[in-house]
């Protein structure tokens, strides 16, 4: 009886082992720990079969059983690791990766060129003290014009084809009004700048759109004189086109300045590399850049500021400046969306 047990323990061990042998699953190595050590397992049986043997072999037999146990449960063990480490290496192998590749370039998105000059335009004034406002893009006659001494029917409004959106309201045709809207509301000292959108029924060609930028600015204080604009505006330029440029007033009209001026920077691009064919200039050495002036006495009465106060007050294309900084020949390249074009900024 006692020699039966000792042979059916040896038998389960040599059963276990080649079992193990030919198992590869994790899954599998459980149910064969099921199966021999689980409650209705065969060593469990085997154990509580001992009762039935005479008392004197029982404790000889009982340590037999167990060593036998501690045994099967060191095969299971040694094979559930040895699934776990190929397993691991398995995934090693499929999911290796080699850090030292180069990276897969990701395309980083960039500003606009007008973003860019538009911004670069609101960092020079604010070095020189100049606030930015906003105004609204849908005006008002009165703000877009009468109040900027062009009454209905003067013969400047030629001079803004303007987008009505109903009897009294339109698309700004300039960033001008925005003068009236803060000039109305604070006193001076003043020292302002405001940019964005404005819209003219301008037919397109490589120098006009119906949509464009525009930056307005304008300074009132006691004693503002042209040389306080001139001095301004070539800070501008200087800021812009490099240290080195010089501004020209040449005059002109606006109903709201008295008296006008177009202003013009040197030639950069001749200052580099003169030539008879310069293709920012075509040989004239000179830009425009914007227009600008003293402002009217009726915009100032308007706007109730009192007589000892004068301003100056200029109004700039960001498109144009963005063609001349960087070359461009063609306004519409600004609004075509062509990714070639605008990777080169
Ligand atoms: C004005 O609009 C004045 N309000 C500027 C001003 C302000 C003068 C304050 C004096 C004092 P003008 O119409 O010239 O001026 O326009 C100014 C700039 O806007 C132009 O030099 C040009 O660069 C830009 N611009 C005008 N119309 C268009 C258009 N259709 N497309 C693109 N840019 C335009």
């Amino acid at each position: 009886m006692v020699n039966a047990v000792v042979d059916k323990l040896d038998s389960l061990v040599k059963e276990v082992n080649s079992k193990i042998s030919q198992i590869s699953e994790l899954k599998a190595v459980e149910d064969l720990q099921h199966e021999i050590l689980g409650k209705k397992g065969e060593l469990t049986q085997i154990l509580r079969g001992l009762s039935e043997l005479p008392e004197a072999e029982r404790p000889l037999v009982g340590k037999k059983a167990n060593e036998i146990k501690v045994e099967i449960q060191k095969l299971l063990d040694k094979k559930i690791l040895q699934l776990k480490r190929s397993s691991l290496s398995e995934r090693l192998e499929k999911e290796w990766l080699d850090l030292t590749l180069p990276g897969e370039p990701v395309p980083s998105g960039r500003l606009h060129p007008l973003t860019r000059v538009l911004r670069e335009v609101k960092t020079v004034f604010s070095g020189l003290g100049f606030e930015f406002v906003q105004g609204p893009e849908v005006e008002t006659d009165y703000y877009n014009f009468e109040a900027l001494n062009i009454p209905p029917d003067h013969p400047a409004r030629e001079m803004w084809d303007s987008l009505y959106l109903g009897e009294r309201t339109l698309l700004r045709t300039h960033t001008s009004p925005v003068q009236i809207r803060v000039m109305e509301k604070r006193k001076p000292p003043l020292r302002v700048i405001s940019g964005g959108k404005c819209y003219r029924r301008d037919a397109v060609d490589s120098t006009h759109c119906f949509q464009f930028h525009q930056v307005e600015g304008f300074m009132v204080d006691k004693g503002v004189s042209m040389a306080h604009l001139k001095g301004t505006l070539s800070a501008f330029a200087q800021g812009i086109f490099g240290s080195e440029r010089k501004v020209k007033l040449v005059p002109s009209y606006f109903p709201f300045t008295e008296p006008s001026v177009e202003v013009y920077i040197d030639c950069f691009n001749c200052a580099l590399t003169p030539s008879e064919s310069c293709r920012i200039c075509g040989g004239s050495k000179w830009l425009e850049i914007l227009g600008a002036g003293m402002i009217h006495p009726f915009v100032l009465r308007v706007v109730n500021i009192p007589s000892e106060f004068t301003g100056f007050a200029f109004g700039l294309g960001i498109e144009r400046i963005a063609m001349l900084k960087f070359g461009i020949d063609d306004i519409r390249l600004f609004y075509e969306s062509d990714q070639k074009f605008l990777e080169q900024f």
